[in-house]
């Protein structure tokens, strides 16, 4: 048995660094790597299957063309020349008559190694095509908001919570997504330190913290609010601090916190008036709060606002300012590499750029020229974009020439016209850097890629040899890559240039103490002037928002949509134990809206509005208020009554950063009746005239 140092390449803030045992060749165990103090010898439940997922029967070997209606997956083996030279081909013709624009590709985030996510990008880059805007559908807004607020920074270690005095995980549920850092919260709460969590659902952290705070969906920035008007009316905040290190502090307590008395919160927030006074006591009494902010919170239209007014709470309080404070959303930053110098070999400086979210609408509408070829990389956006009926049709376009590189056939593979057998990252070399520590790994690959499977980096090599492109980068090894990325690195990785940094396993970079601020003031901006000449509200806020019509009726019901514990949206569907203890794709809905529905535990439910409907089964708990629907997960339609729970949303952006509104969704549910769309139809026909035909 052979044993290979490795490092987790799925997303997720952990960046776990992984000891991957073969046996003849073959993955046979994964498990975590004591080496890292951060994760700490362990894997996740995922990840633990991750020889399962290696050697799944549904990997895809060989490459494939398709033979049926798109959609359909109907495919047949064709050979990997075949495969390039139809590819080349396609694109030569296309570029000749629309232009490169006219080409769309790039790789997702499935693969977070430095090599492979980027060369893939560089490529299209260099070949001057349309670019993903990408990450719209995850962190733009909550980066955006992070960046108006405290700048492009890092934040704290987290290893640091070991000293904090106060816990707050606002919108993260940690066993899901963070769950190293949650056993280091564990430890703390071990010793005395209190931890709250805030959150619209009693998950598994809510239900192991010392206080739940049930906020309802789309309404942080009013309870941050309340908080911070209940701190300084009652003069618990830190004026030192407040004084030197933040801008516009005087504006928000004229302008703003005089409208959210802990009265009129507890009506938006559903928080009680005494609760929001009891959190500002806390937060008052705290001087090292580590606040852990997820994106949950972002995911509406007014959510950049909810991310900043939380942020300013640490600010209040001085928490910034101290080792064991402060505000956590991601750590990348701190990575300042030249990324440049693989994703962006050559090319315009400029191009045109297509937002992630909005891919169905683009593919639809776009023109001058319009977008005739798509290569997809790492990402399964037929399922994890909004608005998946219209993504679908877009996909189904017989005009698009489309190419889909992936270890599975996945919902967008069945679309494409050239299936392209991938690599996973267990099977490819690269270097990873974590985005919720502060970590660096090289890993090699632990075994050969499955069957005929390629890596990302090996398919950008081959496409750009084929594109006739000369850039240098396109025959540099993984290792020269990396020396790329230091060179012109920021000075703390200057001393890493041209060493070989293969067998030093996970390496840790020094974070300060305190909150550098990266803001055009060098403060905390409590007021954004940035915002302001960008016609946004300069400080901090809560609107409303307007619930949907559907047939001229409000749609009661508002969806609140979270990870799934056992899978990470569909990247571990390929794993049989995984998908049976995620369980069949279900949806949460308070006892009282069950009753009023007359809807049972366990029946088959259709949740509807006028973008599409899904079928899930049934859960009745008290785990969310009423009014809400939870969906936990985003899950092909497979394993569904029907569909997938991205039909119901909207592509619609939030107020920062142009990025995804899951939360702001409002549908209706009733009992599922069998009334299914047209046998390979490549979209449902939406709930509007399934209403009608029903009743
Ligand atoms: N409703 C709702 N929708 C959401 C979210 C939500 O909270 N609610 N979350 C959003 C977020 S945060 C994100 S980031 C997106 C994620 O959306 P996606 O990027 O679509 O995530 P996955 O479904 O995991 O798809 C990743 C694909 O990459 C493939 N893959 C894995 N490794 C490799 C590799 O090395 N090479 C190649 N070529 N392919 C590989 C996997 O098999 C899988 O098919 O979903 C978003 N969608
Ligand atoms: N197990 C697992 N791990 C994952 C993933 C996964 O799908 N599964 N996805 C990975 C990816 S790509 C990403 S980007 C990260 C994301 O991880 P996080 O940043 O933690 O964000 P989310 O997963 O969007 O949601 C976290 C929480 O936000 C809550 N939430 C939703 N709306 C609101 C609101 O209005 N207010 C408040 N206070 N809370 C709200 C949800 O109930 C949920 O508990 O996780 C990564 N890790
Ligand atoms: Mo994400």
């Amino acid at each position: 048995m052979n044993t290979f140092r490795v490092a987790c390449a799925h997303d997720c803030p952990d960046g776990c660094s992984l000891l991957a045992h073969v046996k003849e060749g073959r993955i046979v165990r994964v498990e975590g790597d004591p080496g890292n103090p951060f994760t700490d010898g362990f894997a996740c439940a995922k990840v633990n299957r991750d020889a399962d997922l290696v050697n799944s029967t549904s990997r895809l070997e060989r490459p494939l063309k398709r033979m049926g209606a798109k959609g359909s997956g109907q495919f047949t083996p064709i050979s990997w020349d075949e495969a390039l030279d139809t590819i080349t081909e396609r694109w030569t013709a296309i570029i000749a008559k629309h232009g490169p624009l006219a080409l769309l590709g790039y790789a997702y985030s499935a693969h977070q190694g430095q090599v492979n996510r980027g060369l893939l990008n560089g490529f299209f880059h260099a070949l001057g095509s349309s670019r993903l805007l990408a990450g719209t559908v995850c962190d733009t807004c909550c980066e955006t908001a992070w960046n108006m607020t405290v700048g492009p920074v890092a934040g704290p270690d987290p290893e640091t919570v070991a000293d904090s005095d106060l816990i707050v995980a606002w919108s993260a549920d940690l066993m899901a997504t963070n769950v190293h850092f949650w056993t280091k919260v564990e430890k703390a709460r071990k010793k005395g330190v209190k931890v709250i969590a805030i959150d619209p659902r009693r998950h598994k952290v809510a239900e192991r913290s010392d206080w739940h705070v049930q906020v309802r969906v789309g309404s942080d920035a009013a309870l941050a609010l309340g908080v911070m008007h209940c701190m300084v009316r009652d003069g618990m905040y830190d004026k030192d601090y407040v004084a030197k290190n933040t801008v516009g502090f005087d504006a928000l307590c004229r302008k703003v916190l005089p409208d959210f008395p802990p009265e009129r919160v507890a009506g938006i927030a559903g928080v009680p008036a005494g609760d929001v006074l009891r959190l500002a006591k806390m937060f008052g009494a705290s001087k090292k709060t580590f606040l852990r902010m997820g994106e949950g919170m972002t995911r509406n239209v007014h959510g950049g606002q909810a991310m900043r007014a939380v942020a300013v709470i640490p600010g209040l309080n001085g928490s910034y300012g101290r080792r064991g404070g402060g505000a956590f959303l991601y750590g990348m930053a701190a990575f300042d590499f030249n990324y440049d110098a693989i994703r962006k070999p050559s090319g315009p400086a400029q191009t045109r750029m297509i937002n992630h979210l909005r891919l169905g609408e683009e593919l639809l509408t776009r023109n001058d020229p319009p977008i005739k070829a798509l290569f997809i990389a790492a990402n399964n956006p037929a399922v994890t974009c909004p608005d998946t009926n219209k993504l679908r049709r877009a996909l189904a376009r017989e005009d698009l020439f489309t190419v889909v590189h992936d270890p599975f056939m996945t919902r967008t593979a069945r679309y494409a016209d050239i299936v392209l057998p991938a690599a996973l990252y267990l099977e490819s070399e690269d270097f990873y850097r974590s985005y919720g520590s502060y970590y660096m790994q090289y890993a090699p690959a632990a075994a050969k890629p499955r069957g005929e499977a390629r890596s990302n980096y090996s398919i950008a090599r081959e496409l750009a040899k084929r594109m006739g492109l000369k850039d240098a980068v396109f025959q540099k090894s993984p290792q020269e890559l990396v020396g790329e990325l230091f060179k012109g690195a920021g000075p703390l990785f200057q001393s890493f240039v041209g060493i070989d940094l293969s067998d030093k396993g996970p390496i840790r970079i020094e974070q300060p103490d305190h909150q550098v601020f990266k803001t055009p003031s060098g403060k905390l901006e409590i007021y954004s002037e940035t915002l302001a000449s960008q016609g946004l509200d300069p400080l901090p806020n809560w609107a409303p928002e307007e619930p949907e019509i559907h047939h001229g009726k409000q749609l009661p019901l508002r969806l609140l949509t979270a990870p799934g514990y056992f899978l990470a949206h569909t990247t571990f569907e390929g794993v049989d134990d995984l998908r049976r203890r995620e369980g069949q794709p279900f949806c949460v809905l308070h006892p009282r809206d069950a009753a009023q529905r007359m809807l049972k535990q366990g029946d088959k439910v259709r949740l509807f509005n006028s973008r599409g409907q899904v079928g899930l089964l049934l859960c009745i708990s008290d785990e969310t208020l009423a009014g809400v629907v939870l969906v936990p997960g985003q899950r092909d339609d497979t394993d569904a009554v029907s569909g997938t729970v991205n039909m119901l949303c909207s592509d619609r952006f939030s107020d920062m950063g142009e990025g995804a509104t899951y939360q702001s969704t409002w549908l209706e549910v009733e009992a599922w009746q069998e009334v299914q769309p047209a046998a390979g139809s490549p979209s449902l026909r939406d709930g509007a005239e399934l209403t009608s035909q029903l009743s």
